[in-house]
C-alpha cells in the first residue's frame, strides 16, 4: 500500500526536473517539448517531524528514514509526458499516458510561472505565456478523458442498466474503477454535477460535467509554480493564486535539484525543504559552483523560504490527499517492534482512519484478534483507546491482541 502522486503539465514546464530532484534519480531533462516520453517512477519523501525529538530517543526507521529529526517518509511518484492542448483528440503525444496517472491520489501540476514557454511547451519570451491558462486547460484535459472513458458505448450500457435496474451510480464505479474512483467518488460527483438518476437521460453536457466533478474528488491538484528563479514569475504568481482554487506552491525544481546533487555528493549539508544550506568541501567547488550556490541562496531560499520542491509533495500528501503519519511499535515503554527497532515504521494513512483499520493494515490476525490500542505521549502518559478512535497525525500506538 502506498501513495501515488502524480506530476502533470504541458511539455518544458520542469516536471522531469522536479521529478529528478525530488527522487534523485537520473532522467532526462531538456530544453525543448516531449523530453519525456515513457513515464518515470520513483520514490520521493514526504518530510514530518519524527517523533524521537520529541520522545528524546533515538530512532531506527526501516520503511523511512530520519535525519536530525526529520522523519522522511517514501510515496511513488510518477513523471508523464507533457500535455499539449487537444491531447484527448489525438494531439501532440495524445492522452494515452494519462492512464499512467489512474493510480494516482493527487497530481502536481507544474507549471511555468514565469511564463517563458508557450501552449505547446515551446520556449517563448518570458512573460508571454499566462500561467493561469496552463491551468485551464490541464483541466479540460482531464475532464476530457474522464469524460472519453465514461462515453464509450454509453447508449448500450445506459440502456442495459435501465432495463435491467441497475443504479447509475454502480454502473458509472464499474466503469471507472480503472482510474481508481470509488463509489463514495462517484456519490458525490453525481451529487455536485446534479445529474439525473437515470442514465439513458444524460446529455453529453451531463456526461461532461459529471466528468470534472469525478476530476476534483478523485484527481485533487496543487500547482507547483516553477521557474521562480526567472524574472516576471513574481508577478504571475500573484495572479495564478488570485485566479485558481488550488493551492499554489512557488518552486525552482532546478535549484533544488542542484541542492540535491551536491548534498548527496557531500559537498554541502542540505535536507530537502530547508531554508538554507552549508558549504562542506569548498576546495571541491568550481568558481561557478559556488556562484550559483550564492545564486539559488539569494534568489529562491532567501526570497521564498525553500525550493519548494518539498513543500509541494508535502501539502500534496498531507493537504490535499489527506493523509497522517502513524507509528506503530509493539513494546510502547521502548517505543520498539520485537527487535528493538524503536520507532521502525512510519505509516502513510488517510486521515480519519481507525485503529481498527490500522490493525488490519499491519497484519489480518492483528485485526482479527483486536482488544484494545495504548496511544504513548511524549510526557509519559498513555492513553487506551478501543477500535473506533481515530488516529490522528504523530500519534505512536500499540495495538493490543486479545
Ligand atoms: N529557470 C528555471 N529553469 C528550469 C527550472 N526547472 C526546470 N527548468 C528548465 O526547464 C527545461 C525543461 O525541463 P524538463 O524537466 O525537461 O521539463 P519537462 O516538463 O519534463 O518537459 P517534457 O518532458 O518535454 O514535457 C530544462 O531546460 C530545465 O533545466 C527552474 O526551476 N527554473
Ligand atoms: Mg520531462
Amino acid at each position: 500500500m502506498g501513495v501515488q502522486v502524480g506530476i502533470v503539465g504541458k511539455p518544458n514546464v520542469g516536471k522531469s526536473t522536479f521529478f529528478a530532484a525530488a527522487t534523485l534519480s537520473p532522467v532526462e531533462t531538456a530544453d525543448y517539448p516531449f523530453t519525456t516520453v515513457d513515464p518515470n517512477q520513483g520514490v520521493a519523501h514526504v518530510r514530518t517531524e519524527c517523533p524521537c525529538k520529541a520522545f528524546g530517543v533515538e530512532c531506527q526507521p526501516r520503511n523511512s528514514s530520519c535525519i536530525d529529526g526529520n522523519r522522511f517518509v517514501p510515496v511513488e511518484l510518477i513523471d508523464v509526458a507533457g500535455l499539449v492542448p487537444g491531447a484527448h483528440e489525438g494531439r501532440g503525444l495524445g492522452n494515452k499516458f494519462l492512464d499512467d496517472l489512474r493510480q494516482a491520489s493527487v497530481l502536481i501540476h507544474v507549471v511555468d510561472v514565469s511564463g517563458s514557454t508557450d501552449e505547446e511547451g515551446r520556449p517563448c519570451d518570458p512573460g508571454t505565456r499566462e500561467p493561469a491558462e496552463d491551468v485551464r486547460f490541464l483541466e479540460r484535459e482531464l475532464d476530457e478523458w474522464i469524460a472519453g472513458i465514461l462515453r464509450r458505448d454509453w447508449d448500450r450500457t445506459a440502456k442495459r442498466a435501465s432495463l435491467e435496474k441497475i443504479p447509475a451510480a454502480e454502473v458509472l464505479r464499474e466503469r471507472l474503477a480503472g482510474i481508481g474512483v470509488s463509489a463514495s467518488d462517484v456519490e458525490s460527483a453525481m451529487e455536485r454535477a446534479e445529474v439525473p438518476s437515470d442514465l439513458t437521460k444524460w446529455s453529453d453536457e451531463d456526461i461532461r460535467r459529471f466528468a470534472r466533478e469525478v476530476r476534483r474528488v478523485n484527481k485533487p491538484m496543487v500547482i507547483a509554480a516553477n521557474k521562480i528563479d526567472v524574472e516576471c514569475a513574481e508577478e504571475n504568481l500573484k495572479r495564478l493564486e488570485e485566479e485558481v482554487e488550488y493551492p499554489v506552491v512557488p518552486t525552482c525544481a532546478e535549484a533544488e535539484l542542484a541542492l540535491r546533487r551536491a548534498a548527496d555528493q557531500g559537498l554541502i549539508r542540505y535536507l530537502p525543504g530547508d531554508s538554507d544550506f552549508e558549504i562542506l568541501q569548498e576546495e571541491k567547488l568550481s568558481d561557478e559552483q559556488l556562484q550559483a550556490l550564492e545564486f539559488i541562496r539569494e534568489k529562491v531560499l532567501k526570497r521564498w523560504g525553500s525550493t519548494g520542491v518539498q513543500e509541494a509533495l508535502n501539502r500534496a500528501v498531507f493537504d490535499v490527499a489527506k493523509m497522517i503519519v502513524v507509528y506503530p511499535v509493539e513494546n510502547e515503554n521502548k517505543l520498539s517492534d520485537s527487535e528493538g527497532r524503536v520507532l521502525p515504521d512510519a505509516l502513510l494513512l488517510p486521515e480519519g482512519t481507525m485503529v481498527r483499520e490500522l490493525a488490519y493494515n499491519i497484519h489480518t490476525e492483528i485485526g482479527e484478534s483486536f482488544n484494545r490500542a495504548i496511544l504513548v505521549k511524549p510526557d509519559g502518559s498513555r492513553e487506551v483507546v478501543g477500535e473506533d478512535h481515530e488516529l490522528e497525525h504523530g500519534d505512536v500506538v500499540k495495538i493490543q491482541t486479545s
